[in-house]
């Protein structure tokens, strides 16, 4: 039987314990527009008492620049309106631009912005704003989240803000023709051991990704693979995996602990692996708890592998199929 995308998704089903961290968005979602700044400036704020991010670096920053300047310029009303206008993914010329940039670009971004309402050159939340009971409440669901759901949280509503330009095709706004590199923070792990892992695939994958070697680790898929982000829909084909990898999984540490693996009767292995992965942006002080699930066909390939943001870290030992 041929291996389907579809059927993959559904290897080890019992990973998918409903994530805290969709269920938070969606109550951020509710909130209307000044309470969702609020709520994401306290949160960040708050957060940022045990942890912060690591300043983006001078390239990175470069991408943004023409923006923050553009906004730095502006008077404090209009400094709010473009924020309720990016939050609001309203269609203006600055929700464009910031659509059109990567997701970690669009972390430096406010990551600037952040900075200059430390300093007083940026007004975080409108004038006169009164905090509404739905933003404690919001805000209380995020304080029970662990570390690493919490800035998944900040991430994914960073993400979401500006105007969606996908339907629109190609940039009017130069996209960097390479993304800027992270440094890393700690040293590459090149040796992997996964307790109950000898599959090559896997133990390759691991090892690629943690040098930010993207062209070992998309060797080792099939030409037709996919790989599936949390909260994602799959990733289809070597060139598409290798363009979100280059944008989005550089400079990660990736540090599994444990795993499963089932042969099939057509000579296919289903693998599952739990462990825990840090970003560039928080460095060692943040760990996600997540899991690896990998469809490997008869030939030794990677024809799925599908990332899960665990639920709890109980989660980090459920290895059982049901
Ligand atoms: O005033 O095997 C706000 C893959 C607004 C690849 C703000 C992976 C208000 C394959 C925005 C709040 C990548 C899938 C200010 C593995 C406001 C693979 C500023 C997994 C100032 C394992 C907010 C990787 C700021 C994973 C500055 C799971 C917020 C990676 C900054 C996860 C937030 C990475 C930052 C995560 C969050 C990174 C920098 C969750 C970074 C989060």
């Amino acid at each position: 039987m041929a291996l389907t995308i579809q059927s993959a998704q559904t290897i080890f089903s019992n990973t998918q314990v409903p994530s805290p961290i969709p269920a938070t968005i969606a109550l951020f979602d509710q909130l209307n527009v000044d309470d969702q700044l609020a709520y994401l400036w306290y949160a960040y704020t708050e957060m940022g008492k045990t942890i912060t991010p690591a300043a983006p670096g001078a390239a990175r920053l470069q991408l943004a620049e023409g923006l923050l300047n553009q906004i730095k310029q502006m008077s404090s009303e209009e400094q709010t309106k473009v924020m309720r206008d990016l939050a609001s993914r309203a269609d203006t010329p600055i929700s464009r631009a910031y659509g059109f940039f990567s997701v970690n670009t669009k972390l430096a971004f406010w990551y600037e912005l952040g900075e200059l309402m430390k300093q007083g050159i940026i007004t975080p939340i409108p004038v006169g704003y009164q905090m509404s009971p739905g933003v404690k409440f919001v805000l209380e669901a995020t304080q029970k989240l662990d570390p690493g759901q919490q800035i998944t949280v900040l991430r994914n509503t960073v993400v979401d803000m500006g105007f969606d330009t996908s339907d629109l095709g190609p940039s009017s706004y130069p996209k960097a023709a390479t993304e800027p590199a992270f440094q890393r923070t700690t040293p590459v792990i090149s040796s992997v051991k996964i307790d109950g892992i000898t599959e090559p695939a896997v133990l390759g994958y691991i090892e690629a990704m943690n040098a930010d070697n993207f062209d070992a680790a998309i060797a080792l898929f099939t030409t037709d693979g996919a790989l599936q982000p949390p909260f994602q829909k799959p990733i289809v084909g070597r060139e598409a995996i290798a363009k979100y990898m280059r944008e989005e999984a550089q400079g990660l540490n990736m540090m599994p602990q444990q795993g499963i693996c089932e042969v099939q009767p057509d000579g296919s292995k289903q693998l599952k692996i739990t462990g825990v992965v840090q970003t560039p942006w928080f460095g060692v002080t943040v760990g996600m708890n997540i899991s690896w699930r990998f469809l490997i066909n008869p030939e030794g390939k990677i024809f799925f592998v599908a990332i899960d943001m665990l639920a709890s870290p109980q989660e980090l030992m459920n290895l059982r199929r049901v």
